[in-house]
């Protein structure tokens, strides 16, 4: 095991030996109350806690997980925010890992205000600050990533990284988010659509979390089932990116494992329904969460494994 998430409201019942990031979060529309992301390697692993961060490393490959409480009188959203990403950064210099290929963002009250902005634009302004002090890019070659709030709990990031450069891709139908104007904050997300990475043998396709934006703006609000629509058509958009970039002869939509995060349980049946629509089969899992625009009610994330 390099690393895992664990999806759901318990605790794990015992400490994991590995990173494991508890995404304190209800299971929705589902007889299982929690589910496990597992990341698998072949490699004996070499486990690490520095500045904070639980990590394992197997071969070249690195999985992470830091989490930052904020404290009554502590250090404020964005500053959290840019103390993760520094850390994570160095550990990545000093087991000379620069890559990053993905990451998972999870917090409280994401779409909250506090000193007259919202959170998830100070998280924003955090993260784009901790990638300009660690000298990297935020436009451009920046890795695949989600961000949602959950009921509370830690500010808590997780980070796969690799010894090659992720191959980003963008969404056509879509501004790039790091190019997104100023009306949705001082600082724009840093990430991208989506990520083509090659672990040993394989290559490994890392779809973002995708909502219902056309451009840069939300549309069909309201509408659960219009967004989970629109949030599908531009997955089918970036997979066909993807598909054109690809090494291994492309990832098929009824192939990849999907996330879903809906801001309201009662929906989930409706997310679900869409779903079945558009992927089948396809391994599914709903979890209650605040997408980062108040308006938006759905956002899927998905990934794909083919072998080379
Ligand atoms: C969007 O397209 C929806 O801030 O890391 C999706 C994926 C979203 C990642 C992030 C935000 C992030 O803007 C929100």
């Amino acid at each position: 095991m390099l690393g895992a998430g664990l999806l759901g409201l318990q605790p794990p019942a015992v400490a994991a030996g590995w990173p494991l990031q508890h995404l304190r979060a209800p299971v929705l529309g589902s007889n299982q109350p929690a589910w496990h992301e597992a990341w698998q390697v072949a490699e004996a692993p070499l486990d690490g806690h520095t500045e904070g961060i639980r990590w394992r490393r197997a071969g070249d490959l690195l999985f992470g997980v830091i989490e930052l409480a904020e404290t009554p009188g502590g250090a404020d959203l964005r500053t959290l925010s840019t103390q993760a990403y520094a850390r994570i950064f160095r550990l990545l210099e000093a087991q000379a890992l620069p890559h990053l290929w993905r990451l998972w963002n999870y917090m409280a009250d994401i779409n909250g205000t506090a000193a007259g902005l919202e959170r998830y634009r100070q998280f924003n302004l955090g993260r784009a600050e901790a990638f300009e002090q660690g000298a990297r890019s935020v436009v451009g070659r920046v890795p695949a990533a989600c961000a949602l709030g959950v009921a509370g709990g830690p500010l808590s990031v997780a980070f796969l990284a690799g010894p090659t450069a992720a191959e980003p891709l963008e969404n056509p139908r879509q501004v790039s988010a790091y190019h997104y104007p100023a009306q949705y904050g001082p600082r724009s997300p840093t990430f991208s659509r989506a990520a083509l990475v090659y672990p040993p043998g394989q290559e490994l396709l890392f779809i973002s979390g995708t909502a219902s934006i056309v451009g840069h703006e939300s549309v069909h609000p309201g509408d659960v089932v219009a967004q989970t629509r629109e949030s599908m058509d531009n997955v089918a958009v970036v997979l066909e990116q993807a598909r054109r970039h690809s090494r291994s002869g492309g990832h098929a939509l009824s192939e990849l494992s999907y996330r879903a995060y809906v801001r309201h349980a009662a929906d989930a049946p409706l997310v679900q329904a869409v779903m079945a629509e558009r992927v089948g089969a396809a391994p599914l899992v709903c979890v209650l969460a605040d997408v980062c625009r108040a308006e938006l009610l759905v956002e899927i994330e998905a990934h794909g494994l083919r072998p080379l």
